[in-house]
């Protein structure tokens, strides 16, 4: 049987001179370290060993809450090396967030950074984790500490295509996080896919600056450079004027939104600082129009737009050259998301699930090799998300016009995109009801000049209480990862409702448009 592991595929494609770098830091404390790739696979090896040292249950969950650093990095594709299951979460979850992802993942094996060893091993001892190490982004911690003991040689282990190789929780409009199984073959043939589509070159050099715990920064940018054997410059936080200074010496840069405003906020930024570069790609959260086209007037550049999700990685992109499923179709539409990417089967439905002719709106459902298998120990809810056909349902409005472009219009399920961070009110609204003085809550999405959305909560009080608006948004920071924060919040007599009673909920977006422009 042919080995589908990633690692492998990955490493397959590390340039012939093993000796050049992988990765160089820039920015923060370890700025400056060149790692090459000759170093990433020995590390890799490294900490692929102490996997396997510790006798895991064959496709143990590995749960990682750490800072992004090039070691996070390394334990990522180490995980993947030793055929195990990695875990990434968002270093902004608080304790009651971590405690529901270990608890339902139960990971055989967790890592988070020093600082959090306390609250978060006692979190992963009480649900049955064995093994909980701490990694630093400064290159502390027992993972490497341990890691240092073994052998820089290992074999990667042997994995099916469709074996799993990632969980990635994404909330819900109900209930709590789901895990979207990806496997092996997801990952890869996705990759594969962009780096044709794109137009990857040998001399490609990307800016990594997205955080390392999603999709975006983790499949997209990661898998990207790894499986074109391309050079990473590496920041561990994103900052406007290193990536501009970066642009002297790269060709990809990948961004949400809001990455492309604060750039755009710099007057650095110019067509001679970006002359050098060959892509900016954008995605995760709707580019504005008025972005797409001062980034074009500032620096000469169209940025191309694509959509994804945690649950199908990419789906759709616009073209970098001419795609020959659409003769004579290469421009970048701004405001659009481009075309299916090959492999992909998109359609569009009414709400009885009947395709809709072309031009028309309606629910967007997908089917290809990058579509995940289902949800972690949830099968009702796969199933619920999935046709009979097998289309993946995947809450997102929009249409395709005769050209083939793919526009998002809306979104069915209740959700708010906030600097690239999903946002589920239902998971807020279900905080703030429990909190003292509060009788219920809505929370809206509002437009923000810097991340494009935030939320905005709505709170009715209980009879005879008067609940003050900034302890409740101080109560909600102990329980919530801070992007879920709502931003404003008001406490008033009544929600508007409609005849059903249910809360008008786009009344609220309309009263509140206006709060941060
Ligand atoms: C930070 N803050 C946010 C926020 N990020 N508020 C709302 N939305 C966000 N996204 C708030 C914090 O709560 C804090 O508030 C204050 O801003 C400063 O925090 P910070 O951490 O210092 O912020 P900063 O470093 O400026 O972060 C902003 C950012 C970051 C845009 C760089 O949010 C980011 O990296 N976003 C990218 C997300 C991403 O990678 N998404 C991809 C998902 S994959 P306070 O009040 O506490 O001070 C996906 C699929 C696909 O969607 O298609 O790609
Ligand atoms: P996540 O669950 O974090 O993976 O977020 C996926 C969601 O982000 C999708 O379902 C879309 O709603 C949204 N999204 C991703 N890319 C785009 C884009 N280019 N334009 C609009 N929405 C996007």
């Amino acid at each position: 049987m042919s080995n589908h592991n990633l690692y492998v595929a990955l490493r397959d494609a590390f340039p012939a001179d093993l000796d050049a770098t992988a990765v160089e830091t820039v920015g923060g404390a370890q700025s400056g370290l060149r790692y090459s790739w000759r170093d990433l696979d020995r590390a890799t090896a490294m900490v692929a060993n102490l996997i396997d040292s510790l006798k895991l249950p064959p496709r143990s969950r590995i749960a990682v809450q750490v800072e992004k650093s090039v070691e996070a990095l390394i334990l990522y594709l180490a995980t993947l090396r030793a055929g195990h299951v990695f875990l990434p979460l968002n270093t902004a979850y608080q304790a009651g967030e971590i405690e529901y992802f270990v608890g339902n993942a139960e990971p055989a094996m967790v890592v988070c950074s020093p600082a959090n060893f306390g609250w978060v091993s006692k979190i992963a001892f009480q649900a049955g984790t064995r093994h909980v190490f701490t990694l630093g982004d400064d290159r502390t911690g027992s993972l490497l500490d341990r890691a240092a003991h073994h052998s820089d040689v290992h074999t990667p282990a042997t994995c099916a295509a469709d074996e799993l190789g990632v969980i990635i929780y994404t909330s819900g409009t109900t209930g709590r996080s789901k895990g979207a199984m990806l496997s092996h073959g997801n990952m890869l043939s996705n990759a594969r896919v962009l780096r044709d589509y794109w137009g990857w070159k040998a001399d490609d050099v990307l800016i990594h600056a997205l955080p390392i715990f999603h999709v975006h920064g983790l499949f997209v940018a990661i898998h990207g450079a790894l499986i074109n054997g391309s050079p990473m410059l590496w920041l561990n936080k994103f900052e406007p004027r290193a990536v501009l200074e970066l642009m002297g010496r790269a060709t990809v840069f990948m961004g949400v939104p809001t990455l492309y405003t604060r750039l755009l906020a710099e007057p650095g930024l110019t067509r001679e600082a970006a002359a050098g570069m060959r892509l900016f790609v954008s995605g995760s959260a709707p580019l504005l129009i008025e972005t797409f086209q001062a980034w074009r007037e500032r620096t000469g550049h169209t940025i191309l737009e694509r959509y994804g999700m945690s649950e199908t990685i990419m789906l759709t992109s616009n073209p970098y050259r001419e795609d020959p499923r659409h003769p004579g179709q290469t421009e970048r539409r701004g405001g659009t998301v481009g075309f299916p990417l090959p492999g992909v089967q998109l359609r569009v439905v009414d709400d009885a699930g009947r395709p809709v002719e072309t031009g028309e709106i309606g629910g967007i459902q997908v089917r290809g090799p990058n579509v995940f298998s289902g949800y972690w120990r949830m099968p009702e809810k796969t199933a619920e998300e999935f046709t009979s056909d097998g289309f993946f349902k995947t809450g997102d409005v929009g249409k395709v016009d005769e050209r083939g472009y793919v526009t998002i219009v809306g979104r069915s399920k209740d959700l708010i995109i906030s600097g690239g961070y999903n946002v589920y009110p239902a998971e807020v609204e279900s905080e703030l009801n429990q909190m003292p003085g509060v009788a219920e809550s809505a929370v809206v999405g509002v437009p923000h000049p810097d991340f494009g959305e935030v939320g905005v909560a709505v709170v009715i009080a209980r009879p005879g209480t008067e609940p003050d608006p900034q302890a409740l948004i101080n109560a909600l920071k102990a329980r919530l990862a801070n992007y879920k924060i709502p931003k404003r919040c008001f406490v008033v007599p009544e929600l508007p409702r409609n005849t059903m009673g249910k809360v008008q909920k786009n009344l609220l977006r309309d009263q509140h448009k206006g709060l941060f422009s």
